[in-house]
């Protein structure tokens, strides 16, 4: 198994750690431009479109860069019957929907909203916590992508030829860190919020200093797609596709923004664990959480799913593509769609990419809406940060 995972490693897609550096110096100069017009900074962040509306970044490059009709079928195939349930799961239906755009928050990769069917199939009810990646931990002696150097052989395949190679502080085991700014920024340059912290992984999630303990229930975290795969193949599990992950997060319901229905995230009593205030440098925490929650903090939808909305980032096994969905867009509908056979992302063409979902605790309501049912993110495999995760299915 350890050799696999090695071969896992050595397929690292960062393409450049020189991005993530000229981001990092770039910082000062950003941050004063920041405290220069503080008001005209806030506003933009109302209409900015490069924060994790569009993309979040991979772990090396930091880089800048209708009426809907649901149907459950009867699904003889699956049980629901408690006997049967593996533990920790439930049975989400086989049915047909339609996947896509439900809101004018929607992002071009949403469209068009096209019919999908699913067969039936068993979902964690929750993401994968500590404890239970512990045990896998325990069992296979598995280090995750963040506990190794970088090997800058390898990473080089990717870069742009004549690329220098960056200096070995900071080609060391790490993982990126979200950290909040002392006041406003302008929302166009992820590197004022995300810090590349040696030692920073699952055990140590703010870096080295901090710990899981006491966090035992609350969903691991900086992990990449080949940690969450390597996971999912030890539990005898498997991540689930983008169409099954959306199926489940709507939990049988028509026509709605968000797992729980159409009211807004903030209205009401709490729903998932979000942003409250000003992102990134002011949280009012009003959910309770500033980072992680323990999973099943929050009610669950409909198909008794915790989190579909917020908390962590949540790992699919699809190849990210920005057009898929015309691809697929058939007057029939198209039947248990696995994702396209490569990625593209005009963000980076060069970077193959995998889906997350769910939004995180990252994610506000006045510019990241990433908690609703069809939106959709992408990142490198081998990239994990603070507020990614996964939960399997079967
Ligand atoms: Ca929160
Ligand atoms: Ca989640």
């Amino acid at each position: 198994m350890k050799q696999g995972l090695k071969f896992l490693y050595h397929v690292l897609p960062a393409y450049s750690l020189l991005l993530l550096a000229a981001c990092q110096s770039g910082q000062k100069t950003e941050t004063a431009e920041a405290e220069k017009n503080t008001a005209s900074l806030v506003a933009t962040t109302a209409n900015d479109t490069l924060s994790c509306h569009s993309t979040i970044p991979s772990r090396f490059p930091l880089q800048q860069t209708t009426a809907q009709t649901v149907s459950v079928a009867n699904d003889k195939a699956g049980s629901a019957n408690g006997e049967d349930s593996p533990k920790g799961m439930v049975w989400i239906p086989a049915g047909s929907f339609q996947m896509g755009a439900d809101s004018k928050d929607a992002r071009k990769d949403e469209f068009p909203k096209h019919k999908v069917s699913v067969d039936g199939f068993w979902m964690d009810e929750h993401e994968v916590t500590n404890a239970q990646f512990a045990e896998f931990v325990k069992a296979t002696g598995y280090q995750t992508t963040a506990e190794r150097k970088p090997d800058w052989e390898e990473l080089k395949k990717q870069l742009p030829p004549g690329t220098p190679k960056p200096s070995e502080d900071v080609l060391v085991a790490s993982s990126l860190v979200f950290t909040a700014p002392s006041q406003p920024v302008a929302l166009n340059n992820v590197a004022q919020w995300w810090s590349w912290v040696a030692g920073a992984d699952w055990r140590h999630p703010e870096g080295p200093h901090s710990s899981i303990k006491g966090k035992e229930q609350h969903p691991v975290v900086h992990i990449s797609w080949d940690d969450a795969v390597a996971y999912a193949k030890w539990a005898g599990k498997r991540l689930p596709t983008e169409a099954e992950w959306e199926w489940a997060a709507r939990g049988g319901k028509e026509n709605t923004v968000y797992p729980w229905g159409n009211e807004g995230v903030e209205v009401g009593s709490f729903k998932a664990n979000t942003w409250q205030g000003r992102f990134p440098d002011q949280n009012t925490v009003k959910d309770q959480f500033y980072t992680t929650a323990p999973v099943k903090t929050f009610k669950p939808n409909n198909f008794g799913l915790y989190d579909m909305a917020g908390n962590v980032w949540e790992w699919c096994s699809d190849y990210y593509r920005a057009d898929y969905y015309q691809t697929v867009n058939k007057p029939d509908g198209v039947k248990n769609p696995k994702g396209p056979a490569q990625s593209y992302d005009p963000e980076e063409p060069t970077v193959p990419k995998r889906v997350q979902r769910g939004g995180s605790y990252l994610c506000h309501d006045s510019y990241c809406s990433s908690y609703r049912n069809s939106a959709r993110m992408k990142s490198s495999p081998d990239t994990g940060l603070s507020h990614t995760g996964f939960r399997c299915v079967y």
